[in-house]
């Protein structure tokens, strides 16, 4: 298998979101997010977003792994594997309760600092994702989230607090996570985890009008955000986030081909606003062609310009295949609609393809469209862990997801001259998964005893991962 040692001073780690493992949903003054009201669901059946929190019901999020208690000890294990950062988020509700507040929630400014503290006393770099999932539930009820321009200024308020507070203690942030998610406008779930908006009850044409509404304003509040964090500290390094997926034509048929490049343009235009600080020519056309008529004034796209971001950060877990059997490329405009399932491919137990080769594809083709570092914030195999009778765990399905995938980002790397800042895996602990909810879909390197049914003793343990990823990051990669 291919190997190469990465560049002195590549960024080895993990990744985690605060709502997905630090628990204390409302402990020392923390106000209800988004994801607090969100209960459990499965590879089949889709997370339930409920009114507010409502008795009985599990909601895994609210205690999760209880890393707010128990960060000493998991930051430790992560040093131990020799971590040089490790990606986590501000919990917005730790920080603003309610997301309108005028003053900030001090007690949460300490957890960070705290945090922050324990991760350089370790030589561990912190990457911070300013909103990952967690908008403050207070806006999703009074102001219908990002549809509503409020929205700049509360979450521009909100990384104005974080960027002085901790301005010399990280220096890589990054602003909305997986912000391209909400192409997919039409799945209720990603509307309302990534711009604060329930949809129910609206037709997909009007899904699709608030989706480029929200998307707008948060485009012009992360801009406002990297503009004003460059100003407090012109080391700091601002990212954007996005979830990338190389797009692949199911057959070599010039419709399925063009069909690709479509969906492709539709999720890059995200990126295309960060790092160029303008929209592309095809997505206003297809806003106009359509009668979308969003709020968008010179003014913002003045703001556009100048706070274009410093990289790209990006989650890679699969590809996507597409046929022209089910949309025509003109008739493109629900991606979910387009999508093939690709007969090459292995999948996980959620259905995930299994496509190593992709995340090389995309660090090309990012570096070609981009011409800035990119970093992999996201990477990794949710799967189900056996624990033997000796307590060992032996997940050798993840070890081989692993290294083959670090493999090819590799060859980028070496072969195909990419600037990649660091490799930050998903989940190197165990934690409540976004998408289901569920506790046993497992991407961790530390295993964490508590189930979907929310029981357990929290226990933290060794994989048989930890050990390899250890030996990988003590030979800066070359040892695989
Ligand atoms: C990304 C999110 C993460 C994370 C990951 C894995 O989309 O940024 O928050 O959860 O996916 O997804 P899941 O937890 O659904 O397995």
């Amino acid at each position: 298998m291919y190997s190469a040692k990465m560049p002195d001073g590549f960024l080895w780690g993990g990744a985690v979101a605060a709502h997905q493992l630090e628990g204390a949903w409302n402990v020392d003054g923390k106000g209800m997010s988004v994801a607090d009201v969100m209960t459990v669901g499965s590879a089949t059946k889709p997370r339930e977003i409920t009114d507010g929190v409502i008795e009985g019901k599990n909601y895994p999020n609210h205690s999760a792994i209880d890393f707010y208690h128990h960060y000493k000890e998991d930051i430790k294990l992560m040093a131990e594997m020799g971590f040089k950062a490790f990606r986590t988020s501000i919990a917005w509700t730790r920080i603003f309760p309610n997301g309108d507040d005028e003053q900030p929630n001090e007690a949460g400014l300490k957890f960070y600092d705290d945090l922050f503290a324990t991760c350089h006393h370790y030589g561990i770099e912190p990457v911070i994702t300013l909103s990952h999932f967690e908008i403050p539930f207070n806006l999703v009820k009074k102001y219908h989230g990002f549809t509503n321009r409020k929205l700049i200024d509360f979450f521009v308020r909100f990384a104005t607090v974080c960027f002085k507070r901790y301005k010399d203690s990280v220096k890589y942030w990054m602003t909305f996570n997986e912000i391209d998610n909400q192409a997919a406008y039409t799945e209720d779930f990603l509307m309302a985890t990534n711009s604060g908006i329930i949809l129910n009850g609206l037709t997909d044409k009007e899904k699709e009008a608030a989706m480029y509404q929200a998307a707008h304003y948060e485009l012009v509040a992360s801009a406002l955000a990297v503009k004003i964090g460059h100003k407090i500290n012109p080391d700091f390094q601002i990212g954007c986030m996005i979830n990338y997926s190389p797009v692949r034509p199911l057959t070599p048929s010039s419709d399925d081909v063009l069909l690709a490049d479509k969906f492709e343009q539709r999720r890059d235009w995200f990126s295309d606003v960060h790092v160029f600080g303008e929209y592309p020519k095809e997505v206003e056309a297809y806003i106009e062609r359509n009668g979308y008529r969003p709020d968008i004034t010179d003014e913002d796209r003045v703001v556009l310009k100048e706070g274009t971001v410093d990289y790209v950060g990006f989650s890679y877990y699969q590809s996507t295949t597409v046929s022209a059997e089910k949309v025509k490329p003109d008739e493109l405009n629900d991606l979910s609609k387009a999508i093939a399932k690709n007969p090459t491919l292995e999948r996980s137990d959620w259905g995930w393809e299994i496509d190593p080769e992709g995340l090389r594809i995309s660090l090309n083709h990012l570096t070609d469209r981009y011409h800035v570092p990119l970093f992999i914030v996201e990477n990794g195999l949710g799967a189900y862990d056996k624990v033997e009778k000796d307590g060992s765990i032996h997940d050798d399905y993840r070890v081989d997801y692993m290294r083959k995938h670090i493999s090819e980002m590799e060859k980028a790397v070496e072969l195909d001259g990419v600037d990649l800042m660091g490799y930050l895996p998903w989940g190197p602990i165990d934690l409540v998964s976004a998408g289901t909810g569920q506790m046993d879909k497992r991407y961790g390197f530390i295993y964490v005893d508590k189930n979907d049914a929310g029981e357990g003793t929290l226990k933290r343990s060794r994989k048989d991962s930890f050990d390899w990823y250890k030996k990988v990051i003590n030979s800066n990669g070359a040892d695989l």
